[in-house]
């Protein structure tokens, strides 16, 4: 049975620990707020995977070889693929991502610049079993930037790793980007900033559960709380009430829902794994993946990886 998006937030909002899916932060707001965080000093995660492919440009393009079809997973504004096109050279490029309108925006713009590579843009929701078109005779690349795989639990992102290694039959790879494991002050920082961007980004979520199921949620009743949980070696993200709250859930049928929160109840907003390079090769290798190819910066602080899948003769 499918869920809509309005059964997913009652389930999650209900639970017995609150907690909003992340991909519900990409609204139209919640896509632009993303953006300011990744212009932030204090968040390191995509200058540093930028520079890492920068430096690096030649090298990864080698690692990578004949690219028939990038597949980018999650792409956003398509940004960081389109800076790969002139050493990659992909003839196809798919753009993935749970933002149907802006991604189509993304598409259309860039398919100006590069009139030359076919491309089309798909609404996918990543959390949900991948269904690609059946492209299996190209050389797939799949392209997955920013540390989203962070968002996933180690074993669901074992499970997406062992996805794509089959999606690939032998011929292509996986070029992704992790965010590393450093000093807790730097980690908290990045999901701290003094601008209050990330504050305002995690808040946008209940603007968007609101148009989403007609909820009540108002901002003023909540403030945003991250930090990093060493043990489980990642970053969560949460809301916490400020005062007792009630917030109406309306229901498609005539039974509305009234959730009740305490002073300091939290809805769990988001994790984001941090892991060290060997752990995370090592994942990738009991996926399927052959060869790995890694990059990094001199501080240790990013790593790009290249997972190579080859053709059985
Ligand atoms: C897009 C999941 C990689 O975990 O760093 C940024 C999202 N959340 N600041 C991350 C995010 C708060 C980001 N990812």
């Amino acid at each position: 049975m499918k869920q809509t998006l309005l059964e997913e937030l009652h389930l999650s909002l209900t639970a017995d620990v609150p907690f909003i899916s992340p991909k519900f932060f990409y609204d139209d707001i919640g896509s632009h707020l993303f953006d300011v965080i990744t212009l932030l000093e204090e968040y390191y995660p995509t200058r540093t995977e930028r520079w890492i492919m920068d430096a690096y440009r030649a090298a990864i393009a080698d690692a990578v070889g004949p690219c028939d079809v990038l597949l980018d997973l999650g792409a956003g504004n398509c940004a960081k693929a389109s800076q790969l096109f002139n050493s990659i050279k992909p003839k196809q490029y798919l753009a993935l991502d749970i933002s149907k309108e802006y991604l189509e925006a993304a598409v259309a713009d860039l398919q100006k610049q590069f009139p030359h590579i076919a491309m089309s843009a798909q609404a996918i929701d990543l959390s949900l079993p991948l269904a690609f078109p059946d492209i299996s005779e190209l050389r797939k690349i799949f392209f997955f930037p920013g540390s989203s795989i962070g968002n996933y639990d180690p074993k669901k992102a074992d499970q997406f790793f062992t996805n794509i290694a089959n999606e690939c039959h032998g011929n292509g790879g996986l070029l992704i980007g992790v965010d590393l494991v450093k000093d807790i002050e730097t980690l908290d920082l990045a999901y701290n900033d003094s601008l209050g961007v990330t504050a305002s980004f995690n808040l946008n979520i209940l603007l968007n559960v609101n148009r989403i199921t007609g909820s009540n949620f108002n901002l003023q009743d909540w403030e945003h709380y991250a930090f990093f949980n060493e043990p489980l070696s990642r970053i969560e993200m949460h809301l916490r009430a400020r005062s007792d709250v009630e917030v109406i859930l309306p229901n498609d049928g005539n039974k509305e829902h009234v959730i009740q929160f305490k002073a300091g109840d939290l809805i769990h907003t988001e994790n984001s794994y941090k892991y060290t390079q060997d752990g995370f090769t090592e994942k990738l290798r009991r996926a399927g993946f052959d060869s790995i190819h890694t990059w990094t910066d001199p501080k240790k602080h990013f790593l790009v990886c290249f997972a190579n899948t080859k053709k059985q003769t």
